[in-house]
């Protein structure tokens, strides 16, 4: 009989959490316990609506029985051998996956940062190997206000001042141009496509504000890559796994990317599971002993991945995602009518997010999260007056309608202290 453990209260945890742990993060001050579906308890036992969904990791709900199941059961027959040898889950999630997104071959790691990583190596090593650009030459063209991650050769090109500062040296070879500008890509691959290697984009930029490209800017992007022979990488590791209404936000411009890269949802939030795809000719540069990771492609991984990645099918989350995020952007739209407090709704699918009718470097984003809290929605700020909103995608309509009547509650009562 397992002893029931009495929970203590959310102070002893936050304490726990100051006192121990790095300060790398500012949590909403709630200590969460428990979470199925679409909601989340804390330790006081209050349930809330999470409009996070971990950035976009538990799209599939939270402790998804399905990919439960499927991480038990592995764990308990065979969690690790190390890719020094053959497993029997690989190869069935490999052929699963790249049959999935339509590509010839999957590189499986871990975290997002090391898949971006992974497709920042496989690129520049297909342009010394099959472009011919000379070694240790090339570069790759990103997007001001990107976010890839955290590893030091990622935060080499962002230029967010929290991500980089007094993380020097840099990695170098990297170009940036501002997002959603076609003519500043065209302008770079004119004047220097000979010693370009990809261009990495987030087909929405999360992190910056959940920003929504013009119509067409992907499609014109991976146009301009393919005329110029150069790689398109979409990092689809918040956009992708229905989160935007399709399989991956390409699809909605119907761009296959030269290399995909997943993360976060892959696994419903249940495991840290990530993965770059790409066809022979790119993959192929990559040989035995060139790139690798103790748990990258672990029993446990696959077999969490392809249950959650069922679940993505067999529950129709994308259509869901398409269907509900029209709602909830139409129902906003109606509230923003009544307040001044929040001047826009922007997103696809359920990624999406409201700006504040307040500076950056206000607290009214953060207070009226807090109040968000109080009423039983969890949701967070992203760049001071963005906040970003961004339920599991098993929500049913009743349950996005109820979370609208909160949004509207807490905005229409809201008082500028
Ligand atoms: C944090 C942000 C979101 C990502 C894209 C790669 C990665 C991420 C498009 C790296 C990760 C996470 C990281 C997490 C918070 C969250 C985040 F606020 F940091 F920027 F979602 F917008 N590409 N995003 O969004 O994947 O290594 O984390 O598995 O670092 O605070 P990871």
């Amino acid at each position: 009989m397992s002893e029931t453990v009495s929970l203590k209260n959310a102070q002893y945890y936050i304490d726990l959490e100051n006192a121990y742990g790095a300060h790398n993060y500012h949590p909403l001050p709630v200590v969460l316990d428990k979470g199925e579906g679409v909601y989340v308890w804390d330790v006081e036992g209050k349930k809330y609506y999470d409009f996070l969904s971990a950035y976009s990791a538990v799209n599939q709900g939270h402790s998804h029985p399905k990919i439960v199941d499927a991480l038990v059961s592995q764990a308990k027959k065979l969690a690790l051998t190390s890719r020094a040898f053959y497993n029997s889950k690989l190869g069935e999630y490999e052929k699963k996956i790249t049959s999935l997104f339509g590509f010839d071959k999957v590189l499986p790691m871990n975290s997002g940062a090391e898949a971006v990583e992974t497709a920042v190596k496989l690129a520049r090593k297909w342009s010394y190997e099959v472009k011919g650009i000379s070694e240790n030459s090339a570069k790759i063209i990103v997007c001001e206000n990107n976010f890839h991650g955290r590893t030091t050769t990622i935060v080499s090109f962002s230029n967010d001042e929290d991500a980089s500062k007094n993380y020097g040296p840099f990695t170098p070879g990297f170009v940036k141009i501002p997002y959603n500008d076609i003519n500043a890509l065209e302008e770079v691959l004119k004047n220097d496509a000979s010693n370009i290697a990809a261009f990495l984009v987030e087909p929405i930029q999360g992190e910056a504000g959940v920003y929504v490209p013009d119509e067409g800017y992907l499609k014109a992007t991976s146009d301009l890559c393919k005329k110029y022979n150069v790689l398109f990488i979409a990092d689809e590791v918040q956009t992708g796994i229905a989160r935007t209404g399709k399989l991956i936000a390409c699809h909605h411009e119907n761009v296959q990317p030269d290399i995909l890269v997943l993360g976060k949802a892959i696994s419903g939030g249940m495991y840290p599971v990530s993965a770059v795809l790409a066809n022979d000719n790119i993959m192929h540069v990559i040989q035995p002993g060139q790139h690798g990771s103790t748990f990258g492609g672990n029993p446990i991984a696959c077999a969490v991945a392809m249950a959650a990645l069922d679940v993505v099918e067999d529950e129709h989350l994308s259509e869901r995602a398409e269907e509900l995020g029209k709602l909830f952007r139409l129902e906003i739209e109606k509230l923003i009518a009544k307040t001044d407090l929040i001047t826009k709704v922007r997103g696809k699918g359920l990624l999406n997010a409201i700006l504040i009718n307040d500076t950056p470097e206000s607290s009214t984003a953060w207070n009226l999260c807090l109040n968000l809290k109080e009423n039983g929605l969890l949701a967070k700020p992203t760049h001071g007056n963005i906040i970003r909103l961004a339920p599991p995608l098993v929500i049913t309509e009743e349950q996005l309608l109820e979370c609208v009547s909160i949004i509207e509650k807490t905005v229409l009562e809201y008082k500028k202290n």
